[in-house]
């Protein structure tokens, strides 16, 4: 195999290439469907993970060094964010997001740890320009430091929600000057671990006040993007409030909100709640928040967020198949919010594990529209409801009758047969199109 060094770009060579280090599905400049493959996906580096971690787990330090030769914390981050364009000129990448600890050191004290961001901000802004790449999304680590331990916006310490608020401010600061195309809030530790110390409707009161005001800054400032909240069941806390899709739009609507951010939908959160991945992307859009996404996928049989690049094409099919149903990104992309095994440690393994998720969600997108072209399944689900079309189902649907006169009616149906749903044979439908 080469080594990182030697590969310059990763190119299309189609299904039949044997080369680890081409696209086998994956071809940006491809026009389907009206547009080439990279505007239907808009694949975003993550730089937390792929920039960052170095591989430390509960039981062990890191595997791989990042620090890129450099020993100055500003030489360090202004090196891994030369490496990080890099990356993404070989890879063919677009987009990346940042946490605000991604990209800067933290200085002694806030002001500090400010100046130190602004210059970086400054640094990746003129890197943007250089290599032609955009953000997608950046975001406040208001999780990770120790005064966040009992959360950021849901902190029983006001002194925590400021500073939590002015790591939001100098963040849509960046996005303005780096004209992001968006703002992730993700929850970190906004929840609980134990109700016997948690004062729940004070803390989401103040998590609802915390987002008005992002976004009454937002509109002062004049920032275009789109707001996202990221929905997570739990880790770290026990119970996350941003729990699932449904629970982030009651949240919303409860607090007047719901017309200010959509959804950023992840995989391994979808399946820690409980759901599947295209269950929380359906939720999303039947709501009308379907935003953006983060591309992972969990280990069904761990109870943890384990952030694996997505290799499975059944999983990312279904969720390209949603994805186009609710009309396909505007602002958002896919974020590979998954990092390489710890023992997948060296550089190459970066392209590597891209490369495979790239190639999985663009043969996702392929197969997905293969789908909708074949039309078995849509026209089996429109068929199915084909009875609120006309007759009694119209009237239903257009809010036009009332128990009364459904009563009087169902005293005219002769009997009440629902037809089968046909599970198994649709599950067939897509492993034709899948294998064939
Ligand atoms: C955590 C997670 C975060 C967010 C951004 O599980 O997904 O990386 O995407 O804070
Ligand atoms: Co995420």
């Amino acid at each position: 195999m080469k080594n990182y060094q030697e590969i310059t770009k990763v190119a299309y060579e189609g299904s039949t290439s044997k080369e680890p280090f081409a696209f086998k599905y994956y071809d940006p400049d491809e026009v389907i469907a009206g547009k080439p493959m990279r505007e239907h996906l808009r694949f975003a580096l993550s730089y937390w993970h792929t920039i960052c971690a170095e591989g430390v787990d509960m039981f062990g330090g890191g595997t791989m060094d990042k620090k890129m030769g450099k020993t100055d914390p500003m030489e360090i981050f202004k090196a891994k964010a030369d490496f990080a364009f890099e990356l993404m000129d070989k890879l063919q990448i677009d987009y990346y997001c940042f946490h605000d600890v991604d990209i800067a050191p933290e200085g002694a004290t806030w002001e500090e740890s400010l100046g130190y961001f602004r210059q970086m901000v400054d640094y990746v802004g003129q890197l943007q320009k250089e290599h032609g790449k955009k953000l997608l999304w950046n975001t406040a680590n208001n999780f990770g430091d120790k005064k966040f331990m009992a959360g950021a916006a849901t902190s029983c310490s006001a002194d925590v929600f400021a500073i939590a608020a002015a790591k939001v401010k100098a963040g849509l600061d960046a996005a303005l000057k780096l004209n992001a195309e968006g703002y992730v809030f993700w929850g970190g530790r906004e929840g609980y671990e134990t109700l016997l110390n948690t004062d729940m409707g004070l803390e989401l009161d103040n998590l609802g006040r915390f987002m008005q005001m992002a976004v009454d800054y937002k509109k002062k400032i004049g920032f275009t993007g789109d707001f996202y909240i990221e929905p997570k069941p739990k880790e770290p806390t026990k119970h996350q409030y941003d729990f699932d899709a449904a629970t982030c739009m009651n949240f919303l609507r409860t607090y007047g909100l719901e017309k200010e951010f959509k959804l950023n939908i992840e995989a391994n959160h979808a399946t820690l709640a409980g759901h599947t991945f295209q269950h929380e992307i359906r939720t999303a859009a039947v709501n009308g928040a379907f935003g953006s996404i983060d591309a992972n996928q969990g280990d069904l049989f761990l109870g943890w967020d384990t952030d694996q690049f997505p290799t499975n094409v059944y999983d990312t099919t279904l969720a390209m198949y949603e994805i186009l149903k609710a009309g396909g990104f505007t602002k958002g992309g896919l974020n590979f919010d998954a990092k390489a095994r710890r023992m997948s440690n060296t550089f190459e393994d970066i392209l590597l594990s891209y490369i495979a998720g790239m190639d999985t969600f663009a043969l996702g997108l392929r197969k997905a529209l293969a789908l909708i072209d074949d039309g078995r399944i849509d026209e089996f689900v429109a068929n199915r409801y084909r009875s609120y079309r006309d007759g009694i189902g119209a009237k239903i649907v257009a809010g036009e009758t009332s128990l009364e006169e459904l009563a009087d009616y169902a005293l005219t149906v002769p009997s009440f047969d629902v037809e089968s749903g046909r599970q198994e044979y649709l599950e067939s439908v897509v492993n034709n199109i899948l294998f064939s």
